[in-house]
């Protein structure tokens, strides 16, 4: 049956001191805990090495932000699936709505970073979710589905099986505002019927799909009580212990 998971997204946040205090200090959090979810930091790729060293990674997995829609080669900056996983790490998020936005990340580039994130042994954390003037126009089940099918739906379904969805309604990220628990669970169960349509009900019911936006210790609990609400992918409360504990501790 799927997890439950409770995944941090550091964003472009905390030098590499700051980065590892903060990795360090939820371990510490954590020792002697055994958390009703799994739990994932997310951090930018400097920190990657260091933050597995520092931690105990079979209590907290640690993802990458990005990577490359290229396996090698001339591309200054870039940085590879395969150089990610060679850290330790062993999660990317994929397509989160700000890399869609201000890199111009196409369904096209993340269905070749997906498969790259795959051959290299990475679990893919990929977002999906509607801009305000789509839910606005009524469109938000269209959008998602249409982020699902053009970057994930080639893939065979043992290989589906190996995806984490974030679906982050892009008017709740940083702004504050909250999906209700009614919307999250009624897109939530949308994405799993989706799901279900293409690669049968096994699968679908086997997929954690996380809700990311605004999510906190506050939120949380009644976000998470939903059904096919199977965690969160989260942004600034991720960024500190207590606050990213509170989260943990909602399961
Ligand atoms: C947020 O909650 O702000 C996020 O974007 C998490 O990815």
């Amino acid at each position: 049956m799927r997890k439950n998971i409770v995944a941090g997204n550091w964003k472009m946040n905390k030098n590499l001191q700051e980065g590892l205090e903060l990795a360090k200090g939820l371990n510490e959090a954590l020792e002697g805990k055994t958390p009703n979810c799994d739990v994932i930091i997310g951090t930018p790729f400097i920190h990657l090495a260091s933050v597995v060293d520092a931690i105990d990674t079979n209590k907290i997995g640690v993802a990458a932000e990005n990577c490359a829609d290229k396996a090698s080669g001339a591309y200054t900056g870039e940085v590879s699936a395969e150089m990610v996983a060679s850290t330790g790490a062993k999660y990317v998020i994929l397509g989160h709505s700000e890399r869609r936005a201000y890199y111009h990340e196409t369904p096209e580039i993340l269905k070749e970073k997906v498969l790259l994130a795959l051959a290299n042994g990475l679990t893919p954390i990929f977002c999906i979710g509607e801009v305000l003037e789509e839910r606005e126009a009524g469109k938000h089940f269209d959008v998602v589905k249409s982020q699902i099918e053009g970057s994930l739906f080639n893939l065979a379904a043992q290989d589906f099986g190996k995806i984490i969805l974030a679906y982050e309604p892009v008017w709740a990220i940083g702004t504050g505002k909250t999906a209700t628990a009614e919307q999250a669970q009624e897109m939530h169960a949308f994405i799993r019927k989706t799901l279900a349509d293409k690669y049968g009900k096994e699968v679908a019911d086997n997929c954690s799909i996380l809700y990311g936006g605004s999510c906190k210790p506050s939120n949380a609990k009644e976000l998470f009580a939903n059904p096919d609400v199977d965690g969160g992918l989260i942004g600034g409360a991720a960024l500190e212990v207590d606050s990213f504990m509170g989260i943990i501790n909602a399961f």
